[in-house]
């Protein structure tokens, strides 16, 4: 069995170098939001140890002195888990662990151990494993490995194969079971992806909530739509993707969807395990992005979700902004966004505001529909050469067929003849 490491409140000292080329607020920002991502892990955080130099000590990471003066602090303080804030390579962490005697995670290795304890659904729980197993493949050393469901130990030497050494076994029931994940993964993409081809029978607008963990989108799901969706002070409370119907005011139906949140440096095994929980996003109709405006950091918290987003491929969607938490913010404080609402999704105010921008974007969206017009119809068909951009048009025996591009006030008039 694997341990847990935060089984109880676990003492922990973060660490970090702090390479000049970034500011000395981005990093101090970025130490704090890994003292979160700790305490969401169920850590206790005593206190952290930086570093300024131009280069990470090739087997070290820190320098010398600079390693003895985290040992001291772990040494006086008990500290368990030293958990730094740069990406580490396999040995460094052997070596830091060697003269620290304590346990050491890098910033991704807290991300995976936070995702596996809040991953609930099967689809969650499979792609946890898969990114875990991705990012300790190539760091097996034959030795025993702590973040993996191999479990590193005992039982499994009586299958090896002759002449098969202990890492070679491990790397080979790696892949192994990485085959295995992959094919239910592709499984349930194909039976999401049938689940969404459904839901696109049906024209309602697809909205997907995006935004940093913590942002407030599972609270702001919930007000929308009383889904009762779990919300937490917590980073990544959030891990599967839920959805729901909503009507707005107007009558319009819309198709809301929770999921999960961006933070720097997610790890990209996580990323690519997740590829099929994510591709929700790149379905969407409009993005709402939702962004804490009470946390000093919020403008490059946006920043890092539009280049997350624009990973996915999805850069190209219509985004609207609810700026959240407005009432931890002057309003003269406010970020300037385009196509944004101010709002709280606790208390609800500002939300009607932000379903009206939400229908005037979605109703100014371009869509491409095909149709087949009755002949004594063809008043239609001149509507769309005038209105909007027929891209296809064929005489056929059933009627006038027409690929044709435009705003919903266009296509609404020949959406009864969709096909
Ligand atoms: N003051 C204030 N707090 C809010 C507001 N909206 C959400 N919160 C709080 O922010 C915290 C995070 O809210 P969630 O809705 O879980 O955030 P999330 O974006 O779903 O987070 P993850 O799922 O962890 O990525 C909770 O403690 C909420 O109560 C708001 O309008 N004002
Ligand atoms: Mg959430």
């Amino acid at each position: 069995m694997r341990q847990d490491p935060f089984e109880q409140r676990t003492k922990t000292a973060l660490a970090a170098l702090f390479l000049d080329d970034r500011a000395e607020r981005a990093q101090q920002m970025s130490l704090e939001e890994l003292a979160g991502l700790v305490e969401t892990a169920g850590g206790e955080v005593l206190g952290a140890v930086t570093q300024a130099r131009d280069a990470p000590d090739p087997r070290t990471f820190l320098g010398t002195g600079k390693l003895d003066e985290l040992r001291d602090f772990a040494r006086a303080n008990e500290v368990e888990l030293i958990v730094f804030d740069n990406e580490l390579s396999p040995s460094q962490i052997k070596n830091i662990e060697e003269r620290t005697d304590c346990r050491v995670f890098d910033r991704s290795m807290l991300i995976l151990e936070i995702f596996d304890l809040h991953a609930t659904t099967w689809e969650g729980k499979i792609q946890v494993e898969m990114a875990q197993l991705r990012y300790t493949l190539p760091r097996l050393t034959g030795k025993g490995i702590e973040l993996s469901r191999l479990g590193g130990g005992g039982g499994m030497g009586a299958r090896r194969g002759k002449g098969e050494t202990r890492l070679e076994l491990q790397r080979r029931q790696a892949r192994d079971r990485i085959a295995v994940l992959r094919r239910e993964l592709a499984d349930l993409q194909r039976s999401r992806r049938e689940r969404r081809r459904q839901r696109d029978r049906a024209p309602t607008a697809k909205v997907v909530l995006v935004g940093y963990t913590n942002a407030g989108k599972s609270t702001l799901l919930n007000t929308l739509t009383g889904a009762g969706v779990l919300v937490e002070d917590k980073l990544f409370a959030t891990l599967d993707p839920t959805t729901r119907r909503m009507t707005a005011p107007d009558g319009t139906a819309l198709l809301l969807t929770d999921t999960v949140g961006f933070i720097s440096h997610l790890p990209h095994h996580l990323v690519e395990a997740f590829a099929s929980t994510l591709e929700e996003v790149t379905y969407a109709d409009l993005l709402l992005h939702v962004v804490d405006v009470g946390n000093p950091d919020c403008e490059r918290q946006m920043e890092v979700c539009l280049q997350q987003i624009a990973a996915l491929g999805a850069g190209h969607l219509s985004v609207v902004t609810a700026l959240n938490k407005a009432d931890l913010c002057a309003p003269e404080a406010l970020p300037y966004v385009p196509r944004s609402v101010p709002i709280s999704a606790k208390s609800g105010e500002g939300i009607d505001a932000l379903l009206s921008l939400v229908l005037q974007v979605l109703a100014e969206r371009q869509r491409v529909v095909e149709v087949l017009l009755p002949y004594e119809q063809s008043g239609l068909a001149q509507q769309m050469h005038a209105l909007g951009q027929v891209l296809e048009q064929d005489y056929r025996a059933d009627g006038i067929f027409l690929r044709v591009r435009g705003d919903d006030r266009v296509i609404g008039r020949v959406s009864d003849y969709r096909i």
